[in-house]
């Protein structure tokens, strides 16, 4: 039982008259009149917009998948550079080159600063052996950064945030099943960051082959323990789990990209146009184009920025500041030395309570 005093709902200027002891009852208007709280949805809204947020999203699979093309297609302008003919130098090279592009997009007052790694290399070379090692370690080092970042006695609000949100891995199509270099891809970058596998240039295959290979892929991502995104662990409650089953039951989306427009029944459609007719990339009956479009950008992003910072940032934290003994108490930073050479100590254990969706851009 609890005390109430009672305002009147034509406003705080009138002083609250005490209405005695109730039982809390489930509709705060019967004792309380109209509040207000959900304003803070539009302040939150109005920071976000005046903030823009950022949204880094890696591109892997071998030269020629179509994984410039495909980002070209879900921000529908030339975000991503298109493969140009290697020169010599990049034909024998023997590492995996990691690039990244960063663009602003404005839309109804809204920024994002996207940023697209590219993997130009991967999985090209006769012996692929490691070839996920530069990956790996670009990951881990936008983690430190951050940690670093976080760290300083002397916090920026915002820290810049370049930690990679969504791997996208662009499977060939074959119609036969996961490859080695597949698997132990997946299956190592899983652990550290959201992977969403793709068949790319779905339209090379038949609907009833891209069928089989899409059960045979996610027989073989079982089979070999992949964690691919989103995973059934993080389900937040009951809706999100019937929503995230759908996506889970479709994995992986047999996506075709294009940059190109064509005229479809008076509309301007996002098109391949073959000898037998214009593959739509944005038609359901086509290609699943736009369930990854809806996934990475209108569904799941701030999912994606949550998943990145809540669990893979996380378990880096945590078996980071393990490694380097850092007690609550905050000591042993040596791991983390300042510019100048003396310690850092900010008395926490570097967990930040700041939300990392915003930045200036
Ligand atoms: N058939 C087909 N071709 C595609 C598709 N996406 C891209 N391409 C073509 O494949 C070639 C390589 O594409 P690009 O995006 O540069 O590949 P990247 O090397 O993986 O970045 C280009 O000629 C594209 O026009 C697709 O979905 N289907
Ligand atoms: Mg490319």
């Amino acid at each position: 039982m609890a005390q109430f005093w009672q305002y009147c709902s034509s406003r705080s200027s009138c002083s609250p008259c005490f209405v005695g002891e109730k039982s809390i009852r489930s509709s705060g208007r019967d004792l309380f009149g109209y509040v207000g709280i959900e304003a803070v949805l539009d302040q939150m809204r109005r920071k976000t917009m005046k903030a823009g947020f950022e949204f880094n999203i890696m591109v892997v699979g071998q030269s020629g998948l179509g994984k410039s093309t495909l980002v070209n297609t879900l921000f529908k302008s030339k975000v991503s550079r298109k493969s140009c003919t290697p020169n010599y130098e990049e034909k024998i090279s023997k590492t995996v080159k990691l690039q990244s592009v960063s663009h602003v997009i404005e839309e109804k007052g809204v920024k994002m600063k996207l940023t697209v790694i590219d993997t130009p290399g991967f999985g090209d070379q006769i012996n692929n052996e490691n070839c996920w090692e530069p990956i790996v370690n670009y990951v881990n080092e936008q983690y430190e950064r951050y940690l670093k970042e976080e760290l300083y006695v002397n916090r920026k609000r915002r820290i810049p945030d370049t930690r990679v949100h969504c791997c996208v891995y662009f499977l060939p199509a074959t119609g036969h099943w996961l490859r080695p270099i597949d698997v132990e891809f997946m299956k190592r970058l899983g652990k550290i960051v959201s992977i969403v596998p793709v068949i790319a240039k779905a339209d090379t295959l038949t609907m009833e082959e891209r069928q089989e290979f899409k059960q045979r892929i996610r027989h073989d991502l079982k089979a070999n323990g992949i964690r691919v995104y989103p995973q059934t662990e993080y389900d937040e409650d009951p809706e999100d789990r019937i929503l995230n089953d759908k996506i889970r039951e479709n994995i992986p989306f047999a996506v075709v990209g294009t940059d190109k427009e064509h005229q479809v029944n008076g509309n301007k459609v996002l098109g391949r146009k073959t000898k037998w007719g214009i593959i739509e990339v944005e038609n359901m009956a086509h290609c699943e184009f736009a369930n990854l479009r809806d996934l990475l950008i209108r569904s799941h992003l701030q999912d994606l920025k949550d998943v990145t910072h809540n669990i893979h940032y996380e378990t880096f934290r945590v078996r980071r500041l393990n490694e380097s003994n850092l007690t609550v108490h905050g000591l042993a930073l040596s791991c983390f030395p300042m510019e100048n050479g003396t310690n850092r100590t900010n008395g926490t254990n570097g967990t930040s309570d700041r939300s990392d969706s915003e930045s200036h851009l």
